[in-house]
């Protein structure tokens, strides 16, 4: 389909749900080796598969927490999306959640709570998470809102409902802008995309907030500019081995060292490449590198996913792939009434 496409929006979501329930089976593994990557993928295409259908996670459903929430709202309302989240955690606490992020869930309970950004503030002693939560639930407010000041801002402030230092947050405004650019078609030039990228993170890491982060976490001066120019740098090579995206990018829980590695795994995968299946098309190629990476497999593909169905649009899922996972077709749904949204809200300026 064309920039922003409801084939497009739907890939998005659909793309989102299947990283993080695919994913789930290799979280926090060190080594998952490619030969077990295909096992679990091609038995999803299994009509008579004894396992049942492949549960989603904190990933997803924190997700579906923020698309209801700007559904309903028709826009971002804080206290409603804090709410949302509290709730959806009460309902369902063994959905895999952060251990840190728990706490903050447990405090957004109370209905109308005056400062709905307090709670994640105080957390690890008042540093704030920077965690990958904020980013792994990213991908809608792309969906939602046209302009890409406002993905930006909106996703911010999404994530700081519960991820108040700047490596956290800022993750989930890369990850938002990922998936905004590939929904207008920025990945048919990738180069151009991850200048892109690169450009729009400098502005937002030139922000007091987030210098002072970096120089208290020991970090680089402007780290997620400097992760972007790694990932241009393992694009340019020919050759590039899992332990050198790993060494380079990353594969942990923290969003400094999970979303530049998603973007990675969307940007290698365009291409047919060595050790992936000749018969796998990008979506299923990103799926399947997603994996093989380890660590935080279900947020890695779950991002990486949201950035590559907003490329290839949701016919790019495997039908057998979609239909083995808990809330792919919810998210679906849920694409079609926020494309709806979309044409409504002011153009890009
Ligand atoms: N939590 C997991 N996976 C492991 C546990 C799953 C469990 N085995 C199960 O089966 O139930 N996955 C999910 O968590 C990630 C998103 O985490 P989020 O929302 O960012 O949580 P949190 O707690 O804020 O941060 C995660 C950890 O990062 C470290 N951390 C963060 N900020 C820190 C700081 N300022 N100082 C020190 N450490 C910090 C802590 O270890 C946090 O617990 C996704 O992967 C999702 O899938
Ligand atoms: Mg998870
Ligand atoms: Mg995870």
């Amino acid at each position: 389909g064309g920039p922003a496409s409801i084939a497009r929006f739907r890939g998005a979501l659909v793309g989102a749900v299947l990283g993080d329930c695919v994913g789930g089976e290799f979280e926090g593994a060190e080594e998952v080796p490619m030969d077990r990557v295909l096992q679990h993928l091609n038995g999803l295409q299994d009509e008579d598969r004894g396992e049942g259908i492949l549960q989603y996670s904190d990933d997803t459903a924190m997700t579906r927490c923020v698309v209801q929430s700007l559904l309903t709202r028709a826009g971002f309302d804080e206290q409603d999306m804090a709410y949302s989240f509290a709730k959806e955690y009460s309902l369902s606490p063994g959905r895999g959640y952060g251990s840190g992020v728990i706490q903050v869930l447990k405090k957004l309970r109370v209905p109308k709570l005056n400062d709905v950004f307090q709670p994640a503030r105080a957390q690890f002693n008042g540093r704030g998470s920077f965690g990958n939560g904020g980013a792994m639930r990213a991908a809608p407010f792309a969906l939602a809102f046209r302009d890409h000041g406002d993905v930006k801002r909106y996703a911010r402030l999404g994530a700081m409902l519960t991820h108040s230092c700047s490596l956290g947050y800022n993750g989930a405004v890369l990850q938002a802008l990922a998936v905004h650019l590939s929904l207008q078609g920025a990945l048919d030039r990738p180069h151009k995309f991850i200048n892109r990228l690169i450009m729009e993170m400098e502005e937002v890491e030139s922000e007091e907030a987030a210098r002072q982060d970096a120089r208290l976490l020991k970090e680089s001066e402007f780290p997620f500019c400097d992760r972007l120019h790694r990932v241009k740098d393992l694009m340019e090579r020919n050759q590039v081995s899992i332990e050198e995206v790993i060494s380079e990018l990353g594969n942990g829980i923290a969003a400094l060292h999970s979303v530049p590695t998603a973007i990675f795994c969307v940007l290698h995968c365009l291409e047919v490449r060595e050790g992936l299946p000749e018969n796998y098309r990008g979506m299923e190629r990103t799926m399947a590198y997603s994996l093989v990476l380890g660590g935080d497999t279900d947020t890695i593909a779950c991002m990486g996913g949201a950035i590559a169905g907003a490329h290839y649009g949701v016919d790019a899922v495997p039908n057998a792939w979609g239909r083995c996972c808990e809330g792919a077709d919810d998210a679906d749904r849920s694409a079609e009434h926020l494309h709806k949204l979309y044409p409504r809200l002011p153009p890009e300026g």
